[in-house]
C-alpha cells in the first residue's frame, strides 16, 4: 500500500526534529558489506529495542550502536502513532532503521529477510528529496516497476509484498527543501521477532 503525501509539511518537520534527536544520541554510521567490507553509500542509524547493522561479520539485529555501544534510543511517540494508524499490526515495532541518502547514494536490489518474523508488515516513511524506488516480485530477475517516493509518503509492505525485491536507483536532488543539507531520510519500522 502506497499512501502518497500522507504527512503534511508540519508533520514532516516534527518527525524530522524527532529523527535529528535520535541521530544526536545514535550518530549515523557507514555500514559495510559482509565478506567484502565495501562501504554502503547510505549511512544508517536506528531507534527502538533492536537495530539493523551490517559489517564484515554479516547482517544482524542488535540492541546497541556498533560504535558507541549504547542502547538505541526509543522510537519517538509520533512514529509509534503512525505505525498504529498505517501498519494494522497489533504488536509494536521493534526496530526503526534510519537510512540517510546523500545526492549520490543508492541501494541495490535486495530482499529484507533478516527478521525472524517475515509475516509482520514493514512501514517505510520518506523525508526530503524524492527517491526513484524500484520494486519487483519475490524472485530476483523478475519484472520490476519504478515509483517516485516523495517526502511525506508512507509505503506499507505486507503479505506477499513483504518479500519483494526492492532498491533505490537514485535520489532526485533538489526536489525537497525539508532537509537543509539536501538528500533523503527513509525510516523503516519493523518487527523482528514473532509477537
Ligand atoms: C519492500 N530501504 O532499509 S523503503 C531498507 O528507501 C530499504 O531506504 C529503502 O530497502 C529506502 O531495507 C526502501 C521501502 C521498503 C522497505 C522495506 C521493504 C520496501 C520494502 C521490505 C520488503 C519489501
Ligand atoms: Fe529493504
Amino acid at each position: 500500500m502506497w499512501y502518497r503525501e500522507a504527512l503534511d509539511r508540519a508533520e514532516q518537520a516534527a518527525l524530522l526534529a524527532d529523527i535529528r534527536a535520535v541521530m544526536a544520541q545514535a550518530p549515523p554510521f557507514t555500514p559495510t558489506m559482509p565478506r567484502t567490507g565495501k562501504p554502503f553509500s547510505v549511512t544508517m542509524t536506528n531507534c527502538g529495542p533492536l537495530g539493523w547493522v551490517s559489517d564484515t561479520s554479516g547482517y544482524r539485529y542488535q540492541s546497541f550502536h556498533p560504535d558507541t555501544r549504547q542502547p538505541w534510543p526509543p522510537v519517538p511517540a509520533r512514529l509509534l502513532r503512525l505505525w498504529e494508524t498505517y501498519a494494522r499490526c497489533p504488536a509494536p515495532p521493534e526496530a526503526c532503521l534510519v537510512n540517510y541518502y546523500g545526492p549520490d547514494a543508492r541501494m541495490s536490489l535486495h530482499q529484507d529477510r533478516d527478521e525472524l518474523d517475515l509475516t509482520a508488515p514493514v512501514l517505510s516513511l520518506s523525508l526530503g528529496d524524492t527517491a526513484l524506488f524500484r520494486i519487483g516480485g519475490e524472485e530476483r530477475g523478475g519484472k520490476t516497476s519504478s515509483v517516485r517516493l516523495a517526502s511525506g509518503d508512507i509505503f506499507v509492505l505486507s503479505g506477499p509484498s513483504r518479500l519483494a525485491f526492492h532498491g533505490v536507483d537514485r535520489i532526485l536532488a533538489g526536489t525537497s527543501t525539508l532537509l537543509a543539507e539536501g538528500g533523503r531520510i527513509n525510516l523503516t519500522l519493523r518487527r523482528v521477532n514473532p509477537a
